[in-house]
């Protein structure tokens, strides 16, 4: 990039693709391509077989106890859309209560303003300290039998911190209340077990996973989707149709109306595979000290101020400096190569808690190396440099 070598630091907004996934894409519209479910032609049960193989890997990845509650969407996004919808419409009503927290992406916060204000539901926030951790206490007292969801962040994106989400489900459980975790920046730095975790629903998107981008999974208990009214109308989400009456199939086609990303999903699958070949275990280990190097180095630097400082973190490091704007820190290490993240981050009640307008954002995957952080800090040498 500009003459220098790439230095990619913004893997909590996107990964960067294996081998492994561009040819199982390749291989799809070249060799399998045609349209799922509905063909009974060989062509088409070859595309079903490998998209439904690719559902199974994602069910084994994430420990789901049947392919029936791995729904493919277009993404996190999506996936918390359909819950907040279809939840929402079958089950919230006035004076209901739904949960989120200081440190949720717009995606996590939206669509439940939007189904709350539908619902006459009221929406609560768990506060959070200054080094960016959840105030459990606080989200404890809050739980009442009004509560009837829960919606939180596994990693945070903006601030890296890991939230306690087993303490949080077993205590929204406790209430009868519903859980969904937003796990977009979880699966690729930890192993995920939904089964152990027993979250009602589970979101990520495959292309912060070394997937493609339009593809994600929603995850969610089999008995909570059945009840759930369908999110979207369509083909393949239904079983009979008649002008006076409509009757569904089953999960997950329920919930996957239209023709889906067919590639994306075998993407996904292949870099589910290529995930499972490193281990979880040992891409954690690994980031975990190249985080704690990333932090030390970083500290380190005259006038800078590292935001979230949570004892639990993982995969981002979110900063300002003195006298630089972080746009103008993203533009000037853009000049050395280094790819870094600057803005609100899609989280700008963060911002405001923190009383800043925006971050610098480096977020690491299991293919960054030291040097790299060696590398960031010369550059934002470079930047108080101009800056002063
Ligand atoms: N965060 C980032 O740079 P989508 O866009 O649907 O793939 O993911 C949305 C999303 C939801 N929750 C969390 C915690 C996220 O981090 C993201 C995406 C990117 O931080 C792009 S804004």
């Amino acid at each position: 990039m500009h003459g220098k070598p790439l230095v990619y630091l913004d893997n909590a907004a996107t990964t960067q693709k294996p081998e492994a996934v561009l040819k199982v894409q390749d291989v799809y519209y070249r060799q399998q391509n045609a349209n799922i479910h509905r063909g009974v032609h060989q062509l088409s049960e070859i595309a079903t077989f490998e998209y439904e193989k690719a559902r199974g890997k994602v069910k084994n990845f994430i420990n789901a106890a049947d392919v029936k509650e791995v729904l493919f969407t277009s993404g996190t996004t999506a996936g918390i859309n359909l819950v907040a919808s279809s939840f929402g419409r079958t089950f919230l009503k006035a004076g209901d209560e739904v949960i989120i927290s200081a440190m949720e992406h717009h995606s996590n916060i939206v669509p439940w303003q939007l189904i709350c204000e539908e619902r006459g539901a009221l929406l609560r926030v768990i506060p959070m300290n200054d080094n960016g951790e959840l105030l459990m206490d606080e989200f404890e007292r809050m739980l009442s039998p009004r509560t009837k969801f829960v919606s939180i962040v596994y990693i945070s994106n903006s601030l890296g911190t890991v939230n306690p989400v087993s303490r949080i489900i077993a205590a929204a459980h406790a209430v009868g209340a519903k859980v969904l975790v937003d796990g977009a920046q979880a699966v690729a730095h930890t192993k995920v077990d939904v089964r152990a975790m027993d979250c009602d629903f589970f979101a990520f998107s495959g292309h912060k996973l070394f997937g493609p981008t339009g593809i994600g999974i929603l995850y969610g208990k089999q008995e909570l989707l059945d009840a759930m009214r369908p999110y979207q109308g369509g083909g393949d989400m239904i079983r009979s149709v008649t002008f006076e009456k409509t009757t569904f199939n089953d999960l997950p086609y329920k919930f996957e109306a239209g023709t889906p990303n067919i590639v994306g999903g075998i993407g996904l699958g292949a870099a589910i595979d290529y995930v499972n070949t490193i281990g979880l275990g040992a891409v954690s280990a690994y980031e975990q000290e190249l985080l704690a190097y990333g932090t030390a180095e970083l500290s380190a630097v005259r006038g800078l101020r590292i935001i979230g400082t949570a004892a639990n973190k993982a995969g981002v490091i979110s900063f300002v400096l003195d006298h630089a704007h972080p746009h103008d820190i993203g533009t000037i290490l853009d000049r050395e190569g280094i790819a870094i993240r600057t803005g609100h981050h899609c989280t700008q009640p963060v911002m405001q808690r923190f009383g800043i307008p925006a971050t610098a954002r480096a977020s690491i995957s299991l293919y960054n190396r030291a040097d790299e952080f060696d590398s960031l800090v010369r550059g934002l040498q470079k930047v108080q440099e101009i800056f002063g």
